[in-house]
């Protein structure tokens, strides 16, 4: 499998354009003119991160740390905190996640990505996006809609691959197992490389549709015996702290790999990320910053933190 690495630091910088100008903008009336940090400034740091959805928790975490960072260090000004800051937020995505993928090894080929989530959080265009930055390196990429409940959704993935010029594997079958295991079948003599498979919006307390992800799971591993190599969890960047609530119903259910954001580019709420990889110890792997096919970056810790603050 090669790297990606297809971000992009304008588009990371674009797309996170609200929630870096919300920060900033903050940390700079609060801090311009001060000389000293007084324990005052640092409170109202904590109640800034928490106003970009990182989670008083995590704030007070953060804040905690820099306090004492800085008593042993006389430089009390804005940009060292800035920079204390950064370190701590790129410690927290680099240290704090422990990757499920990383214990597989991959022989088999196709490769699967099977991709879930609540309603309209951006599953369908994601997965346009992803086939679309998988085909231009040169992969033979198959979609699966298995998603049986919205009457639209084929025809949106119908229309977004007829341009990508990446077919799409469909049935008449009611159940989204059968298409999925019909598809994977025929991925496995078709030559293609990566399947990705995109499921109905389901809200996390809908028991029936939750199960139906285990089937979903279940049929994978009888076709591919190590399951798909990614399960990856759409969240809508701007929804705040219910996306945790989502992730961890999701995992009760399946065994996530990850995390895609999509929506970033409409919220200055960025800091979810944050709380999402501490709380759930998974990795964010893509994120979405547009409505627009190459709208989709991979998740690089060190360029995201960097676009929050630059
Ligand atoms: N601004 C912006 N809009 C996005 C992004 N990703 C998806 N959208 C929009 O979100 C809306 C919903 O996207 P879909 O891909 O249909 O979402 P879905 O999860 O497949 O929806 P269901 O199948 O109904 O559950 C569409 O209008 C997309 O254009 C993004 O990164 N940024
Ligand atoms: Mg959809």
């Amino acid at each position: 499998m090669k790297f990606l690495k297809n971000f992009n630091i304008e588009k990371i910088t674009n797309g996170l354009e609200k929630t870096r100008t919300s920060l900033i903008n903050k940390l700079s009336e609060t801090f311009t003119g001060k000389a000293i940090l007084t324990e005052e400034t640092l409170d109202q740091l904590g109640e800034i991160l928490i106003s970009t959805d990182m989670g008083s928790k995590l704030a007070d975490e953060l804040v905690e740390n820099i306090r004492k960072k800085i008593s042993s260090n006389s430089d009390r000004s804005f940009n060292n905190v800035k920079n204390l800051l950064k370190v701590e937020l790129k410690e927290l995505l680099q240290k704090n996640i422990y990757e499920p993928q990383s214990d597989k090894v991959f022989h088999s080929k196709p490769r699967i990505i099977l991709v879930v989530g609540i309603n309209g959080t951006g599953k369908t265009t994601s997965i346009a996006k992803l086939a679309k930055l998988y085909k231009s390196l040169s992969y033979n990429v198959l979609i699966t809609s298995a998603d049986k409940f919205r009457a639209a959704a084929n025809e949106q993935l119908e229309a977004w691959a007829k341009k990508l010029d990446v077919p799409v594997f469909n049935s008449i079958s009611r159940d989204p197992s059968a298409v999925i295991y019909d598809s994977l079948n025929h991925a496995k003599n078709s030559n293609i490389d990566l399947v990705i498979i995109d499921t109905a919006g389901r809200l996390h307390n809908q028991k029936n549709l939750m199960n139906e992800l285990q089937k979903i799971e279940k049929v994978i591993t009888s076709v591919s015996k190590n399951g798909p190599d990614e399960t990856l969890l759409v969240i809508d960047g701007s929804t705040g702290q219910n996306s945790l609530l989502q992730a961890r119903e999701f995992s009760k259910y399946i065994s996530l790999t990850g995390f895609i954001i999509s929506k970033l580019d409409g919220t200055a709420k960025g800091g979810i990320i944050f709380q999402l990889c501490r709380e759930l110890r998974l990795p964010v792997k893509y994120i979405g910053v547009g409505e627009k096919i190459d709208d989709l970056l991979e998740f690089d810790s060190e360029s995201y933190v960097n676009a929050l603050f630059n």
